[in-house]
């Protein structure tokens, strides 16, 4: 049996040298309530498509790794109550066992990477949470963008994470932290966060030549980061946020969840802590990203890469 089997429209765009974006799949899985998720996971796949790319939603099922999925997979993945969460240390393991499982940040730049997709859109990243000096909670996220070299698009991290510790760990890391169009750093639900990006670019072009750069002369390994912000009219403002957040966190604390469980937890508390408005915003936002890296694969196709 094969061990990746590829949508046929991601199989013909990358012989061809045509535009693909990836996608992850925890997003769906962890990220969003159903019937949302799907929603967005079609609504995505199809602003990639405008924008002249062909998307590649990454995850494993019944133990192969799917480059690209069908409609049928999308809305089976988006149902199931028992998907694996797969970073890293669990690509191989749930292949092993013939597994069900949806790819987080770290696992999705490592499927891109095998299938020569350069470019990745999602939300949020992982990042280093708060309290993290004594949880030692810091997503193997930051760890592959340091490792592997697929440019990824996030719009930022969330407050629930310590935002300046998680860009002391990109920096320490050698990852390129780049915010599009603005000087700062954007925090997600908001385009502001007080904190100046380390780079700034204003054209996809730009993203791809730096990254085909690190590669040739530079012999570096890793990718990029992209934080780009969210669009104005759907922003929800900084101080909204914070008290939800702390609640969020008070009732992970209390009820002691740790390791993968903690973000999906402080994710779906704060979903119904708003009645589902962070989620507008967070539908929003992933279709700027998506758009974003449709451009900026164009940018890379056009390189020849
Ligand atoms: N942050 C978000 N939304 C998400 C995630 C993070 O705002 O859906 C998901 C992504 O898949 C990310 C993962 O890679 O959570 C990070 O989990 P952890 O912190 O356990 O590494
Ligand atoms: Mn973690």
């Amino acid at each position: 049996m094969d061990r990746i089997a590829y949508a046929p429209e991601v199989e013909t765009a990358l012989r061809d040298g045509d535009p693909v974006v990836a996608l992850e799949s925890t997003i769906i899985t962890h990220g969003m309530p159903y019937p949302q998720n799907v929603e967005t996971a079609r609504q995505v796949e199809d602003d990639i498509r405008a924008e002249g790319a062909v998307p590649a939603t990454i995850a494993m099922l019944g133990g192969v790794l799917h480059i690209g999925l069908t409609d049928n997979e999308l809305e089976t993945l988006a149902q199931a109550k028992d998907v694996a969460k797969l970073s890293r240390a669990d690509l191989a393991a749930c292949m092993a066992q013939g597994g069900n499982g949806a790819t987080t940040v770290a696992a999705t730049m490592i499927a891109a990477r095998l299938a020569g997709i350069h470019v990745f859109a999602t939300g949020g990243i992982g990042g280093v949470h708060r309290g993290a000096e004594t949880s030692f909670d810091i997503s193997a996220d930051l760890l592959e963008l340091a490792k592997t070299p697929v440019t990824v698009v996030a719009a930022g991290a969330k407050a629930i994470l310590d935002i300046p510790k998680t860009l002391e760990v990109l920096e320490t890391q050698g990852v390129p932290v780049i915010a599009y169009g603005q000087d700062e750093v954007p925090a997600f639900w908001s385009r502001s966060s007080g904190i100046k990006a380390p780079l700034r670019m204003d054209n996809p072009a730009t993203i791809a030549r730096a990254a085909m750069l690190r590669a040739e002369p530079f012999g570096l390994d890793g990718g990029q980061l992209v934080v780009n912000p969210i669009p104005a009219d759907f922003e929800i403002p900084r101080e909204v946020m914070i008290p939800v957040i702390e609640d969020a966190l008070a009732a992970a604390e209390e009820q002691g969840i740790t390791a993968k469980e903690v973000t999906p937890f402080l994710l779906d508390h704060i979903f119904h802590a708003t009645q589902g408005a962070s989620l507008d915003a967070n539908i929003a936002l992933v279709r700027n990203n998506a758009r974003l890296g449709a451009a900026i694969a164009r940018a890379f196709s056009a390189l020849g890469r």
